[in-house]
């Protein structure tokens, strides 16, 4: 089935000059960018993309660091993006991530982990529509 996720290039692999290399993975497995732009989010515009976790131990710390340099947002589309591309990002914890993943390749550490995708349909039809307007998604 025909499905959009929604992406991130976390700042630790934008600041490390990894985008290209990290869109050329992704788009060699299959997945195809239909829209994209590089941006500088606020500390309130951190805690609101991942208001899921607020309650969570880590939130201060992930948020300071979503909003420590640029990221690049995109939304993936493909049969079973969602899946897809979890899959080719690997476990959250690169050091648990299987051989030939995003995290286990470019990751630094558990929350210096690269790369960002939607977990679910409802998850990505939110985040799409956080970052982007739908003029700024092709067809
Ligand atoms: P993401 O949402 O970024 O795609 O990652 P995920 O689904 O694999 O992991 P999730 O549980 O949603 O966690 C979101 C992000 O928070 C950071 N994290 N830090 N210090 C910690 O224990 C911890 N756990 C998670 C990571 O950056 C993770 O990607
Ligand atoms: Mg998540």
């Amino acid at each position: 089935m025909l499905q959009r996720t929604f992406s991130i290039i976390k700042p630790d692999a934008v600041n490390r000059n990894l985008e290209g290399e990290i869109l050329a993975r992704i788009q060699k497995a299959g997945l195809r960018v239909v829209a994209m732009k590089k941006i500088h989010m606020t500390r309130e515009q951190a805690e609101g993309f991942y208001h899921v976790h607020k309650e969570r131990p880590f939130f201060g710390s992930l948020t300071e660091f979503m909003c420590s340099g640029p990221v690049v947002c995109s939304v993936l589309e493909g049969d079973d993006a969602i899946a897809r591309y979890r899959e080719l990002m690997g476990a959250t914890n690169p050091a648990n991530a299987a051989e030939g993943t995003l995290r286990k390749d470019f990751a630094l550490n558990l929350e210096a982990n690269s790369v960002h995708g939607s977990d679910a349909p409802e998850t990505a039809a939110f985040e799409i529509s956080y970052f982007f307007n739908a003029l700024e998604i092709t067809g």
